[in-house]
């Protein structure tokens, strides 16, 4: 919209950065022109939103568009060329190319170096991307895993340095793979600089966080606020001595809530966002985003404002660095989680988002041996805005949250408590006969609320099955691992493999001896990456090369799947058979996979109709591409083997794989 006070300031701004040392060329420069003036409007509509009744906020917000100019500066040639052809390809985020894979660096190769030289390791299994787990400076002692950051600009040098990041993000580029990397913008570590001038008395930097004199606004909160770790940091408010005050801290007690009620706040963090975009990040990680602002009387969680603040974001990133997409690790309600994509056609919000709904209702599925309430809650999810997409994921270094919504179980005529209970109980040990060996996390006596730690090795019954030497067993964990994992890489949206699944990694107990991190069983899951057992990927017969080449095959079944890009052509197919899950994957080319997957520890049918209604040529035949094999029919059946799955294909566009790779076309 064109508005002559705007635009006034917006030709002032734009004459004053034209000559700003170091000058841009001109080509360059109307990039910024262009992209600026075609954001100007919505930023200052967004800004005035959050800001507009202080005094103050013309002040701040030529910072903030300072700020957007500097960084665009800043940022280097070769990123600028990829903004621009990321751009001419709005589709190059929905490929179905694109595999991912989580780590610790420290956990995965020790350092930065040490995990520049495991890049074939990656590369071997398939995998593209890339999510580094936190890695900025942060205290020595309690970190919450890195998310208590204490200097945004500086990557800790027991990992290395941010020069060695720049050079793996050239790296990556080089080879075709994506970059991510964190930005906690919820809280600091309290050992930041901001934090540490706060507790020194300044009051500039004690208006970056909620800190108050006494309990009254505190308990005032309280009455709505839930606790995240109820546990090990009860409340949502930490008394610090030295400032004889209280400090809003959601998380941990070192983990001080940034007040964004302060636009000094967003431009600061704003700032950081650009740098760590500068340094060559592809798809940052927006951490806990959900609680960005806050509002006595509410959760303080998924406010409007916090989705305001995330479109201020965007905007800002699409002025300086419009190839950084976001992803909002937002693991909340399933229809909350949705408004991260942006409500509203013209929505720039998050790109990304955690399919955590789908990742629960696996773990439903598997802890049931039913596909119901999958079915049923996925079916029920709206549509996200096209040119977004999912981040599928089985497991990852948090513990796994129930967060679906009561009323679908009731719905299937269950009780939502008991079923609740039962899945708990399936994968902690209390249930006989369950082969699931994780732990319960944070549970809250309260409201009988708790989620789940354990990697998906152990979830699945593999420690269990090795323990007992069971050949059966054994064989029934790795079917388990193998169909959660194809149920992720089909499913629309970008796989994420969590580091250690791959070669099936059990639960590590070792946490317990380290006072830092025995409070917090979700180090459980985040074992030391075992390369003796990775060597076994090469050896005959072992659980590890079992798992890692059928992780293989499935991620190069899904490369060659060009209907398996994300364009919103995910279809959930009805089926009769309570146990199984079906959904179409297709495109307008006429490509298409029949997904049907066995949730249940027997051998289950469902009718072949089902292929004559997706319109499968059964004339020609039809093909499982996993397998390469016609599927089993019984008469007028599809017949399943335990956790089996089925990808199906017309055997026209099927080509046979060779070790994970297409066939070459012979030369006649
Ligand atoms: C995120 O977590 C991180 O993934 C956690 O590792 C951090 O502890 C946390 O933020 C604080 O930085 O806020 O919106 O176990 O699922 O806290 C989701 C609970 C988050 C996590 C939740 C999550």
């Amino acid at each position: 919209m064109y508005d002559a006070q705007q635009h006034n300031i917006l030709n002032k701004l734009l004459d004053r950065y034209q000559k700003q040392p170091p000058q841009l060329n001109v080509e360059v420069f109307r990039d910024f022109n262009t992209r600026l003036s075609a954001n100007f409007g919505i930023i200052t509509e967004l800004y005035q939103s959050l800001y507009g009744h202080r005094n103050d906020h013309p002040k701040y917000f030529l910072e903030l568009i300072d700020v957007l100019f500097k960084a665009f500066q800043q940022r280097h040639p070769s990123l600028r060329n990829q903004d621009k052809s990321r751009e001419k390809d709005p589709h190059w985020l929905l490929n179905q190319k694109w595999v991912g894979m989580m780590l610790y660096p420290e956990h995965f190769a020790k350092d930065l170096s040490g995990f520049s030289e495991k890049l074939d390791y990656l590369q071997e299994l398939g995998v593209n991307w890339v999510h580094l787990m936190p890695l900025l400076m942060s205290p020595s002692n309690e970190s919450d895993g890195g998310y208590a950051v204490s200097d945004y600009r500086k990557v800790d040098p027991k990992f290395g340095s941010m020069a060695q990041i720049r050079t793996l993000a050239k790296k990556f580029r080089d080879r075709d793979m994506l970059l991510t990397l964190d930005l906690v913008l919820n809280h600091t570590s309290d050992e930041h600089e901001w934090a540490k001038k706060a507790k020194k008395g300044d009051k500039q930097y004690q208006d970056y966080y909620y800190i108050f004199p006494d309990r009254q606004i505190p308990d005032q909160f309280e009455t709505s606020m839930p606790e995240i770790f109820p546990v090990s940091a009860p409340g949502n408010f930490t008394y610090v001595e030295s400032l004889e005050k209280w400090v809003m801290t959601v998380f941990h007690q070192y983990q001080w809530d940034l007040n964004y009620r302060n636009p000094q706040v967003l431009c600061e963090m704003i700032d950081v966002l650009l740098f760590l975009a500068n340094q060559g990040v592809d798809l940052l990680r927006l951490d806990a985003p959900a609680f960005l602002w806050k509002e006595m009387g509410t959760s303080c969680q998924n406010l409007p404002k916090a989705h305001q603040i995330l479109k201020l974001m965007k905007r800002c990133a699409e002025v300086v660095a419009p190839g950084v997409k976001f992803i909002a690790e937002a693991i909340v309600a399933p229809l909350e989680i949705m408004k991260y994509f942006g409500e509203h056609p013209d929505d720039h919000e998050c790109e990304i988002a955690y399919h955590a709904p789908l990742m629960a209702l696996i773990w439903e599925a598997i802890a049931t041996g039913e596909a119901r309430l999958l079915n049923k809650v996925i079916q029920n999810l709206p549509q996200k805005p096209w040119g977004t997409t999912w981040i599928n994921y089985a497991r990852c270094h948090d513990d796994i949250g129930l967060g679906f919504d009561d009323i679908y179980i009731y719905e299937l005529g269950l009780d939502a408590k008991l079923h609740r209970a039962y899945i708990l109980d399936y994968y902690t040990g209390k249930f006989e006969g369950s082969p699931a060996k994780g732990a319960p996390f944070m549970f809250n006596p309260k409201n009988g609320d708790a989620r789940i730690s354990g990697t998906l090795a152990s979830l699945s019954g593999l420690e269990t099955a090795l323990k007992s030497k069971s050949k059966q067993a054994i064989e029934d964990a790795i079917k388990k691992i193998t169909l959660v994992h194809s149920i992720i890489m089909s499913f629309g949206g970008l796989p994420l493999i969590y580091s250690g699944d791959e070669i099936g990694l059990l639960n590590d107990y070792s946490y317990l001896k380290d006072p830092a991190k025995a409070y917090d069983n979700r180090w459980m899951h985040r074992p030391m990456m075992d390369w003796k057992a990775a060597e076994k990927r090469k050896k005959d017969r072992a659980v590890e090369k079992q798992i890692f080449s059928a992780l293989q095959k499935l991620i190069a079944i899904r490369k060659e799947s060009p209907e398996w890009a994300d364009h919103n052509n995910t279809t959930l197919s009805y089926c009769e058979n309570k146990h199984i899950f079906t959904y179409l994957r297709w495109n307008e080319l006429g490509r298409k996979t029949l997904v049907m997957a066995n949730f249940h520890s027997s051998v289950q049918y469902i009718k072949k109709d089902i292929l004559y209604r997706h319109g499968f040529d059964m004339d020609r035949g039809v093909v499982d591409k996993f397998s390469g094999k016609a599927p089993t029919y019984l008469k007028e059946l599809v017949a399943f083997q335990p956790f089996q799955f089925y990808w199906i294909t017309n055997k026209k566009h099927y080509t046979p794989m060779v070790k994970g790779r297409k066939r070459p076309k012979s030369k006649k």
